[in-house]
C-alpha cells in the first residue's frame, strides 16, 4: 500500500511536466532503441513528451528548440548531431528560463550556463577501451586497421577517434591506414569498408576495422563476406554501442568486441528535471554513463537481455 501511495504521489507530481525532445533521427539501432526507451521512461514518471525527428540536420533540431520554446514546456532535452553551432538558440531558451538537457552527445559552447546538465558516456574513453582490446589482441604482432568514423561534427566521431588515436600512440605495431565517416548507418558503413577493401589488396593489407558504432560494422561485415573474407578472423570488428545484432555476429564468429552504451539516457535526465523542478536542487553537470568492453564469451546472454529490455 505504501508503495503504490508512493508511485501515485511521484506519477501526480511529475504529471505536470511536459518535455521537447530533439532526437537526430533514426540513423542507428542505438538511436531507435533510445528513443523507445525515453518514451518508456517518461511514460514511468507521467512525463509528457514531444519528440521532434530532425532527419539528421541541426537546422531541423534549431527549428524543433524554438517551437518547444514557443510551446512554453517545462524542459528541453537535445541530442546534438554536431558539437557547434548551438550558442544563439540555447541562449533563447535560457532567456525563456527552459532547462536544457544534452543527451548522448555534447556540444561546444563558451559559456556552460547554456544548458543545464548533460547525459553521456565518456566517448574518449570508449575509444580508449576499443584500442586497449585490440593491442592485447594483437598482442605486439603488427595489425593495420582501417576506421570507420561518425557523423563528420558530431562529438562521439570526434572523441572516439581520438581516444582510439591516444591509445594505441604507444605501439608502432598498430596503425590506422585508413579512416573516413560512414555517418553512423549501416549503409554507409558497407560502402566505406567496400572501398577501403579495394584499395587495400581486396582487404589482404587490413587486419581489423574499429567503427564508431555497431550498425557501420554490421555493414563493413557484410562487405567483408562479400570480398571473400571472413570478418572476426581475417580481418577483426571492434566497435561500441552493444545492439543486439552485433551480439548475433559474435555469436556467429564475425565480431570480436564492443563498448557498452545504455540507450536510457532520457532516464538520468528526467530524474535530474524532477529533482530540479521539485527540490530545486541543481543537476550534476556531466551525468556520466557506463562503458563496459562486451566479448564473445557472454555475446548469449548479452543478446537475450538486451532483447528482453525490448529492443
Ligand atoms: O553510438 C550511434 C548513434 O550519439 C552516442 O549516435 C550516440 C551515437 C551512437 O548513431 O550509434
Amino acid at each position: 500500500a505504501m508503495a503504490v501511495a508512493t508511485a501515485l504521489c511521484g506519477a501526480t507530481q511529475a504529471s505536470a511536466l511536459t518535455v521537447g525532445f530533439s532526437q537526430i533521427g533514426s540513423e542507428s539501432g542505438w538511436r531507435s532503441a533510445e528513443t523507445k526507451v525515453a518514451k518508456q521512461e517518461a511514460e514511468k514518471r507521467g512525463i509528457t513528451l514531444k519528440i521532434a525527428d530532425a532527419q539528421q540536420k541541426q537546422e531541423n533540431q534549431i527549428k524543433a528548440v524554438r517551437s518547444f520554446i514557443a510551446q512554453g514546456v517545462d524542459a528541453i532535452f537535445i541530442a546534438p548531431v554536431v558539437a557547434t553551432g548551438w550558442t544563439p538558440v540555447l541562449q533563447e531558451a535560457k532567456e525563456a528560463k527552459i532547462p536544457v538537457f544534452l543527451l548522448d552527445r555534447m556540444i561546444d559552447v563558451n559559456d556552460p550556463s547554456l544548458y543545464t546538465a548533460a547525459v553521456a558516456s565518456d566517448s574518449v574513453y570508449e575509444g580508449k577501451v576499443a584500442a586497449e582490446w585490440l593491442l592485447k589482441d594483437v598482442a605486439g604482432q603488427p595489425c593495420n586497421v582501417v576506421e570507420l568514423q561518425g557523423t563528420v561534427g558530431s562529438s562521439v566521431a570526434i572523441n572516439r577517434k581520438k581516444g582510439f588515436v591516444d591509445g594505441i600512440a604507444a605501439s608502432p605495431n598498430v596503425k590506422i591506414i585508413r579512416s573516413q565517416s560512414g555517418d553512423f548507418t549501416r549503409s554507409k558503413g558497407k560502402e566505406v569498408m567496400e572501398s577501403f577493401i579495394k584499395a587495400e589488396q581486396n582487404g589482404k593489407n587490413i587486419c581489423a576495422v574499429y567503427a564508431h558504432n555497431d550498425d557501420m560494422a554490421i555493414g563493413a561485415i557484410q562487405a567483408i563476406k562479400e570480398a571473400g573474407l571472413k570478418p572476426g578472423s581475417q580481418i577483426k570488428v571492434v566497435s561500441i554501442d552493444a545492439v543486439p545484432d552485433i551480439f548475433k555476429a559474435m555469436i556467429d564468429g564475425e565480431a570480436n568486441a564492443t563498448v557498452e552504451l545504455t540507450p536510457n539516457m532520457a532516464g538520468p535526465a528526467f530524474d535530474a528535471l524532477i529533482a530540479l523542478k521539485k527540490e530545486g536542487k541543481q543537476p550534476q553537470k556531466f551525468i556520466q554513463t557506463e562503458s563496459r568492453l562486451l566479448l564473445p564469451d557472454t555475446a548469449q546472454a548479452e543478446y537475450q537481455s538486451k532483447k528482453d529490455l525490448g529492443y
